[in-house]
């Protein structure tokens, strides 16, 4: 028979929420798997069959995991933007990169859909083929429709600038159910600077939120400059028309990724901000080898 795997919903001192089809309870671990890190929010653990309270005796193999705090495990961020606050288009480019760079889908929710909704087109044109789609919401009044879809069945993560309501979205979604509306009120009473580990809440619809004080999935930006390029598909897409091999897409005489900039076919704003963020990781790596 498999050994039952269940997921690691919680990590409160020494003492692990565990669960398996819903039904939720604590193990602690022992040994080497007490230290730090070892075992994650989000990882899936088997217990020591020979123990009859619940010890964790070996960790699943992770398919993915974010540091600080760190969860394993997670299926899709969604990266939520605005009409307010304006869009800071290098967090939602280094959020791409740093999803890439872990394994991890992720999304783009355009909210507050209520205020306006025009900036859809933009988004599936500067993203498109490196999001598994883009969605718009209306938190505010519920509406999530288009999001819900995208999230059955996972691990989801809510990243993205102050205010643009990712608290209320994630309300809207896990809202209706008795169990998680009162984890939800305990959510927003904790301090959120108090504690810094996350945990799952599990949807009624069957999907598992990471509730994370103060998360930033950019806490881990650290791709090398040269290989900025490699996270944008349409730039890996067409390097093989570029004159240099390998070519950064900057300076280099012949790049198709400049000429399909030039002739509008690649988004410009994007591509600026490709430019910049990778003169400023050439600045950092060049600060750290003096
Ligand atoms: N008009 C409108 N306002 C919204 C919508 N969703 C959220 N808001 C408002 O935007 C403000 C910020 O919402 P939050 O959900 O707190 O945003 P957040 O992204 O969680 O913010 P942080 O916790 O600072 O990261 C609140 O005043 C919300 O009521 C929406 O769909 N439409
Ligand atoms: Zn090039």
């Amino acid at each position: 028979m498999k050994e039952a795997q269940y997921r690691v919903i919680e990590h409160k001192s020494d003492k692990f929420s565990i669960e398996l089809d819903g039904v939720v309870v604590e193990a602690v671990a022992r040994g080497r798997l007490k230290r730090d890190g070892e075992i994650l929010v989000g990882d899936f653990v088997v217990l020591d069959e020979n123990m009859t309270e619940p010890v964790i005796a070996r960790v699943a193999p992770r398919r993915n995991s974010l540091v600080r705090p760190g969860v394993a495990n997670i299926d899709l961020v969604v990266i939520v933007v605005a009409p307010v606050p304006e869009t800071d288009g290098f967090l939602v480019d280094k959020l791409i990169v740093n999803c890439k760079e872990a394994g991890i889908d992720c999304l783009i929710c355009l909210n507050k859909s209520d205020i306006a909704n025009t900036e859809r087109e933009r988004l599936v044109r500067e993203y498109g083929t490196d999001v598994a789609g883009v969605v718009v919401t209306a938190a505010i009044n519920g509406e999530a429709a288009e999001l819900k879809p995208y999230l059955t069945g996972k691990v989801v993560c809510f990243a993205g600038q102050s205010a643009v309501g990712k608290s209320t979205l994630s309300n809207a979604i896990l809202g209706g159910d008795e169990r998680t509306v009162g984890e939800l009120s305990e959510r927003i009473s904790r301090g959120r600077n108090t504690t810094t580990s996350a945990r799952l809440l599990r949807s009624p619809d069957g999907f598992y939120f990471v509730d994370t004080p103060g998360f930033s999935v950019l806490d881990t930006f650290g791709v090398k400059a040269n290989e900025l390029a490699l996270y944008y598909d349409e730039y890996v897409r067409l390097s093989d028309d570029c004159k240099f091999h390998p070519c950064t897409h900057t300076s280099e005489p012949g790049c198709a990724v400049k000429a399909a900039v030039g002739s509008g076919n690649l988004s410009r704003e994007r591509y600026e901000r490709y430019v910049k963020l990778y003169g400023d990781l050439r600045e950092a790596e060049k600060r750290r080898t003096k």
